[in-house]
This record gives structure tokens, sequence and C-alpha cells, in this order.
């Protein structure tokens, strides 16, 4: 009798998944400052699913996928994905679970107003929104709201979606409709995610929607432009909101580090010229004194335009009264990164780039370095003290600005024993720990992402959560990989321990529906013998 007792206490001890072997380790850990905060992030079309449902109009991604289908890698969508406009609970219990503060959602554009303007608001698109941040508040979660995450409604794409210069019109009405409604609980507000990023695939290469290729004419123009729509928005929320609703608005601009790949004064030139371009071209009229794009790229830029008999540049500079109004309207720096390159610049370079592009006026290649670990499925190059170097970039070049990491993440395949995302994490981390040091003022972290999701032309192919999800499966349940596990405990502890090595079989959030089966047969076995 007692035997079976016995059997029966250590079967539910080792299924319940209670023994993480770990003792944490006795060094001297680096501890983040209370004032620190952890989150994760998302966007809508990547994870809502729904994309007909509750009075949604069409996003421009919505009409790629329907016309163009075999664009996307894998051949899939974001039709249903993670599902989380039903699941969104889920997802808030997931943010329980991992023990963060902060969670970076997007709103979709064409569930609010689903063609675009402000003369028709979506009731259940609002009731959605409104859901998922009560959710959040009653959880204490605060949360940062992206206004725009690449979701154009198709409606505004064809009417010139970022090639016209109404749309910072367009950007700002939305926007107000957003202030209005949430802005009583949301305090953060994230205007545009990454425009670097959706201007060169979406209007330079054309990988992304709205599949226009036009790498040195269009690709700016939208940049531009949505410099023009972000300033818009911040004044607004500063005239008309600020003073009841007491929050900060700002951008997020992604950026890899670049280094130099010699001693050369060529290379030393290129890489600078490559963080100009690519970063210094958001950042500038932001964050500097002049509200205008880098006076070096506007040169370059000029230049190229008059090699190619044209009679003005295809980077137009903002007109003075622009850049006045461009100037301090970013309330915090909002920073995506992923990954660093070597540069270098040499006569192997000239003339190689489609002309007229960005690569083109930049003149320069890139390269990793060979220890840089990679996994097979992404671009992204692990190298922890790259986020470090960019960090320490911005605080010298932008007058040391409050930082909020957005996003950071890594891609895998599917697979729960992500090992090396964990990895990536904790280096990563670790040189944020070490840009602290370094005086950065840098705040918080979003890990990119919570849960699997829509790739964008990868499709599911390519993986960044922090919980899986089987995409065939219609509950779309969220499993938690290793990395959620090390993540959490990061969180928990507010240090990153090198030695903790949870064991992802006997967690007790990964599976406790297959456990508490286990746990039921024993005991029915147990009453039987
Ligand atoms: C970001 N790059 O995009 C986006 O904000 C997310 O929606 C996306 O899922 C995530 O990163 C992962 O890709 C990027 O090539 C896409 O350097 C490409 C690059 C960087 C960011």
């Amino acid at each position: 009798m007692f035997y079976k007792l016995f059997i029966f206490v250590f079967c539910i001890f080792t299924t319940s998944g209670s023994s993480v072997q770990y003792e944490k380790q006795t060094q001297n850990l680096r501890t983040f400052p209370d004032d620190f905060f952890f989150g994760t992030a998302t966007s809508s079309y990547q994870i809502e699913g729904a994309w007909n449902e509750g009075g949604k109009g069409w996003s421009m991604w919505d009409q790629l996928v329907r016309t163009d289908p075999g664009h996307i890698r894998d051949g899939t969508n974001g039709d249903v994905a993670a599902n989380s406009y039903h699941f969104y609970k889920k997802d808030v219990e997931l943010l329980k679970e991992l023990g963060v503060s902060v969670y970076r959602f997007s709103i979709a554009w064409p569930r609010i107003l689903p063609y675009g303007r402000p003369d028709y608001v979506n009731p259940e698109g609002v009731a959605y929104y409104n859901n998922l941040i009560n959710e959040l508040l009653a959880n204490d979660i605060t949360p940062f709201v992206t206004i725009y995450h690449w979701e154009l409604p198709q409606n505004l794409n064809e009417q010139g979606g970022w090639l016209t210069s109404e749309i910072a019109d367009w950007f700002g009405d939305y926007a107000r409709v957003l202030f209005a409604n949430f802005g009583d609980r949301v305090k953060h507000w994230i205007t545009i995610n990454e425009p670097h990023i959706h201007c060169s695939f979406g209007y330079g290469t054309g990988s992304h929607a709205p599949r226009i290729k036009s790498p040195g004419i269009g690709y700016y123009e939208c940049g531009r432009n949505i410099i023009l729509a972000h300033a818009k928005a911040w004044h607004i929320y500063d005239k008309e909101f600020r003073a009841t609703q007491g929050g900060v608005i700002g951008i997020t601009l992604d950026s890899t580090m670049a280094m130099p790949g010699s001693n050369s004064p060529d290379d030393i030139q290129g890489a600078a010229d490559y963080m100009t371009f690519y970063l210094g071209q958001y950042a500038d009229p932001l964050f500097s004194a002049t509200g205008n794009y880098p006076q070096r790229m506007i040169d370059l830029v000029a230049e190229a335009s008059r090699r190619q008999g044209l009679n003005e540049s295809r980077l137009k500079p903002f007109t003075q009264e622009e850049a006045k109004n461009n100037i301090g309207t970013s309330d915090f720096f909002g920073l995506n990164h992923y990954s660093s390159t070597y540069v270098y610049r040499n006569s192997s370079v000239t003339g190689i780039y489609e002309a007229p592009s960005l690569n083109d006026d930049l003149q320069v290649g890139t390269f990793p370095d060979p220890n840089w670990y990679k996994n097979p499925t992404a671009w992204v190059y692990r190298y922890g003290q790259g986020l470090r170097k960019l960090l320490v970039h911005i605080k010298d070049t932008y007058n040391n600005p409050t930082i909020y990491i957005t996003e950071n993440g890594f891609s895998t395949a599917t697979g729960r024993n992500d090992t090396d995302r964990a990895d990536y994490y904790r280096e990563y981390l670790n040189g944020v720990l070490d840009a602290i040091d370094d005086g950065v003022n840098v705040k918080g972290y979003c890990a990119w992402s919570l849960i699997d999701n829509f790739e964008w032309s990868f499709g599911y192919s390519v993986r960044f959560g922090l919980y899986e999800i089987d995409q065939d499966d219609p509950e779309k349940i969220r499993k938690p990989k290793y990395s959620a596990l090390v993540y959490k405990e990061i969180v928990r502890t507010r240090t990153v321990d090198p030695s903790y090595n949870p064991d992802l079989a006997t967690d007790a959030s990964v599976d406790i529906k297959s456990s508490f089966l286990f746990v039921l047969a024993v005991a029915v076995l147990n009453i039987i013998w």
C-alpha cells in the first residue's frame, strides 16, 4: 500500500515540472536598473488574423497575398496567423507568465478606419483594441502602441500611399482617432515602425507590399513622406492631447551596426556613410538640430543625381519650414536592431549596383565576420557587441536621448529547443548592460517576438517567437521555447546568468495538459492495481 503511494507521489513530482536543475551562480552578475523595463513586441498583420472579420477593411498586405500569393516563400498569408484577434487573452497570459511589464503591439489602420479616412470609424475595431488594452492594464502590463506597422489601407495605397505627400494628413487624421479613443489609457505611442525597411522593401526592392520597385526615387520619397507624417502626428498629440493625456510619442527606427572592414580611410568613411544613409536619413531630421537630412547624404545623392543628368536631386531636402517642424518631434528614440556588418569601399563596388538606387548612391560593399553565428533561416548574424556600439553611436550622435529598444530577436526554423536564440538574447542583453555602463540612456527592451508569426515575404518559414505556434492547429496553442524560459529568468532576476539552463521537458508551463493526463493515468492504474 505504502509503496503505491510512494510511486504516485514520485510520478506527480517528476511530471509537474517543479524540478528545475539550477543553482544561481555566486559570481557578481550585473543588474538592470530599476527603471529599465522588459517587454515583448508583435505587430497586427503578423499575429491578428481575422483579416475580413469585425468590419475590417483591406490593407495593402491583404491585397498582396490575394493577388500575388506565390510571392510569399511558403505560399501562406496572415489571414489567420496566430489568431490573436480571437485569442488575445492567451497572449496576455503569456506576458504574465514571462513576467514582463510592457507589451508592444500595433493597431491595424484598416481595422479602425476600413477606408483609411476618419469619416467612418469601425466600432468593432475600436472594441477589439479596447478589450486588449483593458486586459493588459488589468494584468499590470503597460501598452506600447505602434500606430503604423506597415498595414496601409489598400484604398489609400491606390491613391498613392507613401509616395504622395497627402499621406501626412491621412496619417495625422488616423492618429488623432487613436489618441481620442485610446489615449486615456495608452501613454506610450510609436508612430511608425522602421521607415527604412518599410520604404526599402515596399518601394525600393519591391519585396514587401505595395511591391513598387523604385530604389533610387520611390524609396527616398517614401522616407520623406514618413518623416512628415510622423511629425504631423507628434504635433497633433502635442497640441491636442498631451496636456490632458500626459503620454509620450516617438518613432521606431531600425539600424544594422556598420563597422569599417579595415583601417583604410575609404573603409572608415564607407562605414560612416552607411550609418548616415540607413540611420541618419531618418534620425537626423528628428533628433538633430538641423531638422534635415545629414549634409553628407544630401551632397552624395545630389552629386549622383547630377551625374545621372537630372535637374534636381532624387533626395529632396526638407524646406526650412518643414525642417523646423521636424526638430525635436520624438519624445524617445525607439530602436529596432538585429544584426551587424562590416563595410568596405574600393573600386570593386564602382558601378555594380542598379542605378539609380540607395546602394549606388552609397557605393559600399558589406560582409559579416565569419565568426558570427547565424541560423540558416535568415539574415540575423549574432554579435551582441554590435548593439552596444549602436547604442553608443546614437548617444554620441544625437545628444544622449532616451532609448527604448522596441525590437531585438533571432530567427530559427520550427522547434522549441532554440538554445541559439537563448544565446542571442543573453549576448545582446549583455551588450545592453555594457551600453548602460557606457552611459547610454537606454530604458527598456522588447524581445521580438512574443509568438511565432507571419514573417512577411518569408511566411511562416522563418520564426522569431519566444512561444511556438503550430500553424496547422486551429486552437493556435502557444508553447514556450527554451528561449522563453531563459528570457523569463532574465526578467525575474534582472540579470543575465550564463549558467541558467532550464529543462524544457519538465517545465511546468510547457505542457500542463499532458502531464495532468499522465498523473491521472497513474492514479487510475493505482486504483485498479
Ligand atoms: C522587422 N533586415 O523587420 C519588423 O519590424 C518586424 O515586423 C519583423 O518581423 C522583424 O523585424 C523580423 O524580421 C526587419 O533585413 C526586416 O535587416 C528586415 C531587416 C530588419 C528588420
